[in-house]
């Protein structure tokens, strides 16, 4: 299928697929063992979120976290200019209270939440209101030079609906939070580095390249390890400082219960690199 071909506007129920995904992905040297690739691509609209384009997100996403020999996965937007402007604001103009509650369709955010494969955002140009709040749902950003943050739907008389209020505010801090979403103003990638949002800053061409490389890094470690410390991190957000850390101290001793965990401390001994089985 050719871009031209995409549906331009509003999704369609029955309209092409917005999402593609490549399992295993492929770097500049090759296949690259356990990582995925998936690219939002409604570059027409700079890949605004429709809800169909969502729920193809979540569904692509679900069946990569159910495949075991997938260990990372890499989200990014097609073109050079945006990750995702947002949700499809022609899309969003039409809905009522009613309606939005009664579709149930934000459960997807849910759904993407509950991923439990690293995921790595790699940002390149426009990442606004739900493009945000997607590459916070994420596990890491890697950012292009160009890539700009925001929460504008103050512009649009109304206010983050996705996750942005909270993981914004978690990500830099409630100073800086306010002010992007009380002036819908952006952040450049620089500035988001600098205030804890992103991971890396790269030049603009090698976003793709440097995310995938951190993605092959992720995956070549103990998947049941890294799945563990994911969940942890991610729980840090949510519990309590003691509660926190009695999670962590019962995850690490399940971890004993696995094979890697033999075969990672007999690897060491033995001075070679050691082989992840995912038991
Ligand atoms: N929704 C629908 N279409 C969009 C969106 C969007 N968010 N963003 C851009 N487009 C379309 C434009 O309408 C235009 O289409 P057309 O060629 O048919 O007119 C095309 O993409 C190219 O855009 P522009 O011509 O505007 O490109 P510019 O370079 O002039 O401007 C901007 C780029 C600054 C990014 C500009 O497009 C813009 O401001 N976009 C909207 C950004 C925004 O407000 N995002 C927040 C949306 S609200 C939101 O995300 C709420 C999330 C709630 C939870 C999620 C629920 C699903």
């Amino acid at each position: 299928m050719t871009d031209s071909t995409r549906v331009k506007a509003t999704a369609q129920a029955s309209g092409p697929p917005f999402i593609r995904s490549a399992f295993p992905a492929s770097g500049p040297n090759g296949s690259l063992d356990h990582v995925a690739l998936v690219t939002i691509d409604r570059q027409d609209a700079l890949n605004a979120l429709s809800f169909d384009l969502l729920d193809e997100l979540a569904a692509t996403l679900e069946a990569l976290d159910a495949d075991p020999a997938c260990r990372a996965i890499v989200l990014t937007g097609a073109g050079d200019r945006a990750f995702a402007a947002g949700a499809d604001i022609r899309e969003l103009s039409t809905q009522t209270p009613t309606t939005l509650a009664a579709g149930n369709r934000f459960a997807v955010w849910d759904r993407i939440a509950a991923i439990g494969t690293p995921l790595i955002a790699a940002v390149r140009g426009f990442a606004l209101g739900g493009g945000s709040e997607l590459a916070m749902s994420c596990d890491m950003i890697v950012a292009g030079e160009d890539a700009q943050f925001g929460q504008p739907e103050i512009r649009l008389g109304v206010m983050p609906g996705a996750g942005g209020t909270q993981r914004l505010t978690r990500a830099i801090g409630k100073a800086k939070a306010m002010e992007m979403i009380l002036t819908g103003r952006t952040m450049g990638a620089r500035e988001a580095e600098a205030h804890g949002l992103v991971t890396r800053v790269v030049p603009s061409e090698a976003t793709l390249d440097a995310a995938l490389e951190l993605a092959t890094v992720v995956a070549a470690q103990a998947p049941l390890a890294a799945r563990a410390a994911k969940q942890a991190i991610l729980q840090a957000a949510e519990l309590s400082l003691s509660a926190g850390i009695e999670h962590e101290r019962r995850e690490f001793f399940r971890l004993f219960a696995t094979d890697d965990q033999t075969e990672g401390m007999t690897a060491f001994d033995e001075k070679r690199p050691a082989t992840w089985t995912g038991r």
